[in-house]
């Protein structure tokens, strides 16, 4: 190889090399306005939904007082469970629901931010105070499941455990027929 040929191979690489960093750069700016463009969008729009309470007179009146909270089996065969988290448990502890059915979890918090998560789910949503969560959830195999708070709530935390109970579809309609609120604490 003469010196002129190697002169012009490492001008050819060079140029390629130029080439790369350019696209490099284009990939990466690209990347940085998608970026801005999705956090300025999010931030700009309204939350698609808020529902407000006020956590201190929850046990007074309302959709979250003691007699109210637990699994009510609605008209149309769906479930709604009501529950509350306050330092450190949740209630009801225990939450029965039936397997195969539409189930919409609503829950607040009673005083500090709390977490609600379902091992072996996608099920995760945080319990504010004044705010009410709402979940839609459905499971097709019975069994137990933890329900640890996922949200670190002060020095009992790690002590803020809850399950969900799910058990036959037939078995959950037939305990419903009291009209009451279902749970399994105790059971
Ligand atoms: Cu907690």
């Amino acid at each position: 190889m003469s010196a002129e040929e190697s002169h012009h191979g490492a001008e050819i690489a060079a140029r390629v090399e130029r080439r790369w960093a350019t696209i490099a750069v284009i990939i990466i700016v690209m990347m940085a306005l998608l970026a801005a463009f999705a956090g300025i969008h999010r931030v700009t729009m309204p939350q698609p939904r808020v529902e407000t309470t006020d956590p201190s007179r929850l046990h007074l009146s309302g959709e979250f007082v003691e007699a109210n909270l637990g699994s009510a089996l609605e008209p149309n065969g769906a479930v709604t469970v009501r529950a509350i988290g306050q330092q450190y448990s949740f209630t009801p502890a225990c939450i029965l629901v039936p397997a195969e059915t539409p189930i919409t979890l609503r829950a607040t918090s009673a005083d500090v931010v709390h977490g609600i998560l379902i091992q072996g789910t996608n099920i995760n949503t945080m319990l504010v105070p004044g705010y009410v969560s709402e979940q839609l959830m459905r499971f097709e195999r019975t069994g137990d499941y933890l329900m640890p708070c996922q949200e670190f709530c002060s020095f009992g935390h790690e002590g803020m455990w809850g399950k969900v109970r799910v058990i036959d579809k037939a078995d959950f309609a037939d305990r419903a027929k009291g009209d009451g609120r279902l749970s399994c604490v105790g059971q």
